[in-house]
């Protein structure tokens, strides 16, 4: 505050009305603090003295109070709009069809490369003067446009130069709400659902705004309402009024609505004895309620469906496969320009191979079968959303197919919304990661974004993260996961640095020596919490149900794939899953040159190697360690990097406020914590099987294995409590 100008310090008093309220994260990165650089102050209020923005529509509308609450927060300015184009003019926000054949001259952009969603930020010279323009082809774009320019104020980016072209990578960029409509959120850690369906239509809520604020400055288009567990009430006439009550809110941010289908919805509220897809009754329904839905919500987005997977109706009940199911869905949406989102996440208790290589069983045979308005929605990786996974290898087998990535954002596997995991750095690795598919390159980014296969439509899903707490996401930290989920969404080859700087500076403060620290803590917590949980490919290790907390030893299941025992097989032998060739052979469903890889425990990549091989304790791993003892001290590293982001916190406090400081402390030592449980718990139940010592870097566990295999919780979050 020292350095800062009497004028700026006025400033910052006029306006600091919300930033001297204590932090609550309400305001997510869409804080727009004040601009603390009385330089860059002047040239951006230069930029924003007189603003001609188009106003036409409900979109171009929001865009233009988005503009004025940003500018005013962030330069102290009340902008003067214009009613025309005029030589005043130090701004012009239009469309291009709203813009004069001179300024599209001076623009020189090929308006069709940026498509409905695209838009241009540019500094041209104007009647004499140097003015910026956002354009677009449509009101959406201009939308984007707008949240674009305001961050790169968040940004301190230099405006005089500014030449920004840019469209999203994918069409469906989208949240999938595992909520339930009681309220209750599956693997929600957040607090409870944001939708108040009680209250609903004649309630609005202010966060269902902020949420498409949110949403929108990141360029998510699409939200699916309700868990993949779906209850098939919400296709009832009263839920549909609720339903297109949201719809409507989120309409002028670009956000459509999509519900989860439940499969046999026909049985449970048409009063049908079927829901068999070859069915004409059947068929018949789905097209009705399709025509009702679109009467009520005319841009509906369409039907997300979980079927045949744990337990969930499918057209397998009727002997009759995915395609069969989701082409019947997909039939009646298509005269509406819906689309069916058919979920890849299947395993059975029957198939007693492996887990890992259903959902390619099942569906790799069925490319090219389903409807253009179809698109298969796939995990990352071949089991569930685990700390670390290898990539699917359905990414790159299906190129007749619309494929589409599922990523969770909620933090189910990796420490609730307790522990600062920034999750971007997951979703790179796995969006950069090769399929090979197509030759040396094909990345999974490339294969979900078209540009090598130019499927019909492209996509991405996150598990949102977001509950009714009022920073949105539990753990404050936890909003970068869904900011950075926003930002790949929009562009998959954009790099987890990039994300984590620009959520920093939008969120917590612009000074260098808070963000370069704190950055680094960010990239590196992925690691961290992969060595302490699940470190050299150990996967799946979680306590039953809620998955809070280890449990390898629990082997008591009914179901074979949902014991801990059947992912890491420790015997005296060693530890790990045969996926090679001389075992379950998941590996032949990659290309060559990755099934290769991966195929050898030579060559298979160290934070693979229990994933696909079965690795004898005394295996030495490339440090020269033993099996036992290198994983014995990756639990350790975890451990000790959940301690350095203690430290690397601690010295960041003087440049934030108390309140922001104590919260993500309290929060951290919770994760150390539990770093050790995790770290202690494993260790002592694997030396049970590899009946060594632990090697002398490694802090002595706090308590007894029986202690830890005692734990249990039954009311822990994102389940629906009961006793066991
Ligand atoms: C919505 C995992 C989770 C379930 C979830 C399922 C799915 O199994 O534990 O809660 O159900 O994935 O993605 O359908």
């Amino acid at each position: 505050m020292k350095h800062i100008k009497l004028g700026v310090f006025i400033f910052l008093l006029s306006v600091g009305t919300i930033s001297a309220q204590v932090p609550n994260g309400y305001n997510l990165w869409l804080n727009y603090s004040p601009q603390p650089n009385s330089t860059i102050l002047k040239e951006y209020q230069k930029v924003s003295t007189s603003v001609y923005f188009q106003n036409e529509s409900d979109v171009l509308n929001v865009s233009r109070e988005e503009l004025k609450r940003g500018l005013k927060g962030m330069l102290g300015v009340d902008v003067l709009f214009s009613d025309a184009i005029s030589k005043s003019n130090t701004l012009i926000i239009a469309t291009n069809n709203n813009l004069h054949q001179d300024i599209q001259n001076t623009l020189e952009t090929n308006y069709k490369s940026i498509g409905d969603e695209g838009f241009i930020i540019k500094s041209i010279q104007f009647k004499g003067k140097q003015i910026i323009v956002i354009s677009a082809n449509q009101d959406v774009g201009i939308l984007y446009g707008v949240f674009r320019f305001l961050r790169l104020l968040q940004m301190e980016t230099d405006l005089s130069t500014i030449h920004i072209i840019d469209s999203p990578k994918l069409d469906l960029r989208m949240l999938n709400h595992w909520d339930n409509l009681d309220r209750t959120v599956e693997r929600g850690y957040a607090g409870f659902s944001l939708w108040n369906w009680q209250k609903l239509p004649d309630f609005i809520d202010q966060r269902y705004i902020d949420y498409a604020r949110a949403n929108a400055s990141i360029g998510i288009n699409g939200a699916v309402l309700n868990n993949v567990n779906a209850s098939a009430l919400i296709l009832t006439p009263m839920y549909l009024e609720k339903v297109a009550a949201l719809a409507n809110v989120f309409r002028p941010y670009g956000i459509k609505v999509y519900l989860t289908a439940r499969f046999s919805a026909p049985i449970e509220i048409g009063g049908l004895d079927t829901a068999d897809p070859l069915n004409k009754e059947v068929q018949n329904w789905w097209n009705t309620m399709a025509n009702n839905i679109y009467k009520a919500i005319p841009d509906f987005g369409g039907f997300l469906v979980k079927a045949n997977s744990e337990g969930q109706p499918g057209p397998q009940n009727y002997n009759r496969t995915h395609v069969d199911g989701a082409n019947m869905l997909a039939k009646a949406l298509k005269p509406h320009n819906g689309v069916v989102i058919w979920r890849s996440f299947v395993y059975s208790e029957h198939d007693v191979t492996d887990r890992a290589k259903q959902a390619y069983s099942e569906f790799v045979p069925f490319d090219g079968k389903f409807m253009d308005n179809v698109l298969v929605q796939s995990k990352n990786g071949p089991i569930d959303f685990q700390p670390r996974e290898p990539f699917h290898p359905m990414f790159g087998a299906m190129p007749n197919t619309n494929l589409m990535m599922e990523f969770q954002i909620t933090q189910e596997y990796l420490g609730f919304s307790t522990h600062l995991v920034f999750l971007p750095k997951l979703f790179e690795e796995v969006l950069k990661a090769d399929t090979y598919a197509e030759g040396k390159g094909t990345t999974v980014a490339k294969v979900i974004d078209g540009s090598i296969t130019k499927p019909k439509l492209t996509g991405i899903a996150g598990v949102s993260n977001i509950g009714n707490d009022i920073n949105w996401t539990g753990h404050p930290f936890a909003q970068a996961n869904w900011y950075g989920f926003g930002r790949l969404a929009w562009n998959p080859h954009l790099s987890s640095e990039t994300i984590a700087e620009e959520w920093l500076r939008a969120t917590y403060s612009i000074n260098s020596k808070f963000i370069e620290p704190v950055k680094n803590m960010m990239l590196n917590s992925r690691e961290a919490v992969v060595n302490y949980m699940n470190p050299l490919g150990l996967h799946h290790l979680f306590d039953t149900n809620h998955h809070y907390g280890p449990g390898p030893w629990v082997s008591n299941l009914s179901r074979p794939e949902w014991n801990p025992t059947y992912y890491h097989k420790a015997d005296e032998n060693g530890i790990g899953f045969n996926r090679s060739s001389t075992g379950s052979n998941a590996v032949e469903q990659y290309a060559n040159e990755v099934a290769h890889v991966f195929n050898i425990v030579e060559t298979c990549p160290e934070e693979y190697l229990l994933w696909f091989h079965h690795v004898p304790w005394d295996y030495k791993l490339k440090n020269g360690e033993s099996l036992w003892n290198g994983l014995a001290l990756k639990y350790q590293e975890g451990v000790n990097q959940v301690s350095q982001m203690i430290t690397t916190w601690n010295a960041v406090k003087p440049y934030i406020s108390e309140a922001e400081y104590k919260e993500v402390d309290m929060l951290l030592n919770i994760q150390l914590k539990e770093a050790k449980w995790w770290k202690d718990a494993s260790l002592l139940y694997f030396q049970t099987f590899s009946k060594q010592p632990f090697p002398k870097d490694i802090e002595k566990p706090e308590k007894s294995l029986e202690y830890y295999k005692s734990l249990k919780f039954p009311f822990a979050p994102g389940i629906r409590p009961h006793w066991d």
